[in-house]
């Protein structure tokens, strides 16, 4: 890889370079599992290569931008898998899905957009994407042998298909249990880029000893919401009154990495890599860059074990504004 500040890679308060940032440590899934449940354990976060059929998610990809493609939201002369978008457009008539929308995951974009939106929620509920991509052999399988839980393995329905097209606005830093509160904090989270996605393309970035940092910050909302007065049932609200209205801790990840003295761990990402991460353990996306204007596309499946108390919100698909 190039030195990091030649590749443009920013946030959405500037740029990752030697100083706020290092790379994520790669993993092969090949590895002693003892040895994966480490790094996990370590870190946060277990970067996986290649654990998915490289096949597999070009598939996914095709299809996801075969169904968007009548928006004209592709360049001409370029194919679906590829995913191009045609810097011709306003990007804002083909905004992203996920990336905290200041009305809590509410639909975004005005009327341009009303059919480039219709059709990314729409991919949720297919075939190929539900049915398929997300009941994946090869990562179920993983996950079920990695935590242990085996039979009890279970993917949450709720998944959120993210197209960040060029310049478009990332999400914030967050840690995922604050949206997954009415469960035990034992989820794991697998972050999958389908399709490849150069280190200024728009990949997520995880904060070096995050998981640990996201844990004190849960105790402190919590403790907070009990000061404020709030119920056990409040207190769980992602958007409650000590929280954003995003349920974000910030939009501007290279501020927090400072303020809290750590570095963001980026990377490039190959189709078939997956990332797992722990649900207090703290990530952001980065811009997309992309200097062949590729659209990153990406979905977050999670997985839980079914013997114990989990987040029943997330067993219906993801709609606008459903509260989670
Ligand atoms: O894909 C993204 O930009 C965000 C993904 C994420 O936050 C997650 O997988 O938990
Ligand atoms: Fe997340």
């Amino acid at each position: 890889m190039v030195g990091i500040q030649a590749d443009n890679i920013t946030v959405n308060d500037g740029p990752l370079t030697a100083e706020n940032s290092a790379l994520l440590r790669p993993s092969d899934p090949s590895l002693p599992m003892e040895e994966l449940r480490k790094r996990f354990d370590e870190d946060g976060y277990l970067f996986l290569k290649g654990v998915i059929p490289r096949e597999d998610v070009l598939e996914a990809r095709k299809a996801y931008f075969a169904s968007l493609e009548s928006t004209g939201v592709l360049k001409p002369g370029t194919k679906p898998v590829e995913g191009i978008f045609d810097s011709a457009k306003n990007y804002e008539d083909f905004p992203g899905i996920g990336a905290g929308a200041a009305d809590n995951n509410g639909r975004p974009g005005g009327e341009n957009a009303t059919k480039f939106v219709d059709l990314a929620l729409d991919a949720h509920y297919q075939d190929w994407y539900a049915e398929k991509f997300c009941k994946n052999r090869a990562l179920y399988d993983f996950v079920a042998r990695f935590s242990g839980w085996g039979q009890n393995t279970l993917a949450l329905r709720r998944t959120l298909l993210r197209n960040n097209l060029p310049a478009s606005k990332p999400i914030g830093v967050h840690y995922d249990q604050i949206f997954l509160r009415h469960g035990d904090p034992t989820s794991i989270t697998a972050w999958v880029p389908m399709g490849d996605i150069k280190s200024n393309g728009g990949g997520l970035i995880y904060l070096e000893n995050g998981d640990s940092l996201g844990i004190e910050l849960e105790q402190n909302f919590f403790r907070a919401a009990k000061a404020a007065g709030l119920s056990d049932e409040e207190a769980k609200n992602a958007f409650n009154s000590n929280m954003m209205a995003t349920g974000l801790l910030s939009e501007f990840p290279a501020g927090f990495a400072l303020e809290h003295g750590r570095k963001w761990l980026m990377s490039a990402y190959e189709a078939g890599d997956v990332v797992l991460h722990k649900p207090h353990m703290i990530h952001a996306s980065t811009v997309n860059n992309d200097p062949d204007n590729v659209i990153r596309l990406a979905t977050d499946l999670r997985f839980c074990d079914s013997s114990k108390p989990y987040d029943k919100r997330w067993m219906n698909h993801y709609r606008f504004g459903d509260g989670v």
